[in-house]
């Protein structure tokens, strides 16, 4: 009797321990506090990391309008170029919105560094 009811408090127990460790951390979604003017619907809200020299993700969909985020996660400077328009240099932790008003398969890249590029599809 008495070793039941042990082996059930140890069981309640692990359990519990099981439980805890499932607790996941929500990442927060990134809200930046830049100027949200009112565009379209769904045009705004992309966001994309710099982080060990790439961006991440390296391909994202957006709509004409949308502004995208980027973000330099790295520790070193990075910025963010289009064929008509750069952001200047980025420190770590620094971002820059751009705005996407062209459709079209938009190649995005890192002037610094060569090997940076993405693309942004403007639909
Ligand atoms: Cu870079």
């Amino acid at each position: 009797m008495k070793r039941n009811t042990m082996l059930v408090m140890t069981a309640a127990l692990l359990g519990a321990l099981v439980l805890a460790g499932c607790s996941y951390s929500a990442t927060p979604s990134g809200t930046t506090g830049g100027g949200t003017t009112g565009g379209g619907a769904t045009s705004s809200g992309s966001t994309v990391s710099m982080k060990n020299f790439a961006f991440n993700p390296s391909t994202i969909d957006v709509v004409v309008g949308a502004t995208v985020t980027f973000t330099n996660d790295d520790t070193v400077q990075h910025n963010v170029a289009g064929e008509s328009w750069s952001s200047g240099p980025l420190d770590p932790g620094q971002s820059y919105t751009a705005t996407f008003s062209n459709a079209g398969a938009i190649a995005v890249k890192c002037l610094i560094h060569p090997s940076m590029t993405m693309t942004v599809n403007v639909k």
